[in-house]
């Protein structure tokens, strides 16, 4: 059909295998060799893929289905899906051709999180909640992607080095239309326990080069928390510093107040997610005018406001105060 416009499916399938049990015999179906989506232009398209010999089962079973359907517009008249198959391909590795060009260049792989581009942020960005969802996209110049040679050559997803938390995700990779040189896939995290997490992507070209790709995130609580809020040393014999936990990096604020209430000096920096000694130096004990301050008691309050992640808005619960006492007694 020369004026047919729109898009095939098509499967190839390696050959049926015969295999002999003790008093009977059956066939088992043949792997995936191929899949994709091609445009159709003016009744024809075209593919082009890579399979290793070696890979192959071969035989006279294979299998070839397709499935055609028709880009319409609405204004012009549909000619209709169409659908066809071909059974007994003769399925054999040329192992005398040498023409196939060397390849010993991993696939190239790019990461998004949550659509953002991994490479758009700088390390100290990121920052994620629990839940979120990256992409792989991969491309391989020469012999294109591999889907299809099964056992030990998957593309995986894995968290954490753990074999427990590995994926298989080859099945979800999607080829771009027309070409087995490009495609994505995407996998969604959920509820990762809050901390530093390693994540590798791996995937294959059609020669066996195997990409590894890592990226480190950092997992956030939703709430900000300050921990075990002290001074130290406490008496202040002249200086101290405030020291606390933080359940995520923050912006931290402290006010030093006296028992009266009225606010001598104010203190802001960064702090990260865990053990924090404020401010790194100590704080030498002086008000805002650089006096020292008197022997005796003072109040202080610790404010840590969320360093929000690379993808959220501001929200309620990423501030968090805390309120101590402080001798002054040199
Ligand atoms: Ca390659």
């Amino acid at each position: 059909m020369p004026d047919f416009n729109g898009a095939l499916f098509v499967k190839l399938y390696d050959s049926f295998l015969k295999r002999n049990a003790a008093d009977y015999s059956y066939l088992m179906p043949g792997r995936v060799l191929f899949e994709d989506t091609l445009a159709i232009q003016n009744g024809k398209t075209d593919a082009h893929f890579f399979l290793r010999g070696d890979t192959l089962a071969g035989g006279k079973l294979g299998r070839i289905v397709a499935y055609a359907w028709e880009k319409r517009d609405q204004l012009s008249q549909s000619t209709g899906d169409a659908s066809g198959h071909l059974d007994s391909l003769f399925i054999i590795a040329d192992t005398l051709s040498a023409t196939t060009k060397l390849d010993s260049i991993p696939p190239d792989v790019e990461i998004e999180i949550n659509n953002t581009p991994v490479s758009q942020f700088s390390e100290n960005d990121m920052y994620v909640d629990p839940s979120f969802v990256m992409d792989f996209y991969v491309r391989d110049e020469d012999s294109g992607i591999n889907i299809g040679h099964g056992a030990g050559y998957e593309m995986t997803v894995q968290l954490d080095s753990s074999q427990d938390n590995s994926w298989d995700v080859t099945s979800d990779f999607v080829f771009d239309t027309g070409t087995n040189h490009s495609g994505h896939v995407g996998f969604e995290f959920e509820n990762l326990l809050p901390g530093t997490h390693q994540i590798l992507f791996s995937a294959w070209d059609n020669s066996l080069n195997r990409a590894n790709v890592r990226v480190q995130v950092v997992v956030t609580p939703k709430n900000m928390q300050i921990i075990d809020p002290m001074t130290y040393p406490n008496p202040a014999p002249g200086y101290t510093a405030f020291t606390f936990s933080l359940t995520n990096d923050a912006q931290v604020t402290i006010k030093v107040y006296t028992v009266a209430g009225r606010l001598i000096r104010t203190l802001n920096g960064f702090a990260s997610r865990g053990f924090n000694h404020f401010p790194e130096e100590d704080w030498d004990c002086t008000d805002e005018d650089g006096d020292f301050l008197a022997n005796g008691l003072y109040l202080y309050k610790i404010i840590a406001q969320r360093k929000r992640s690379f993808f959220e808005t501001e929200k309620e619960n990423q501030r968090s105060e805390r309120i101590g006492r402080m001798i002054v007694m040199r």
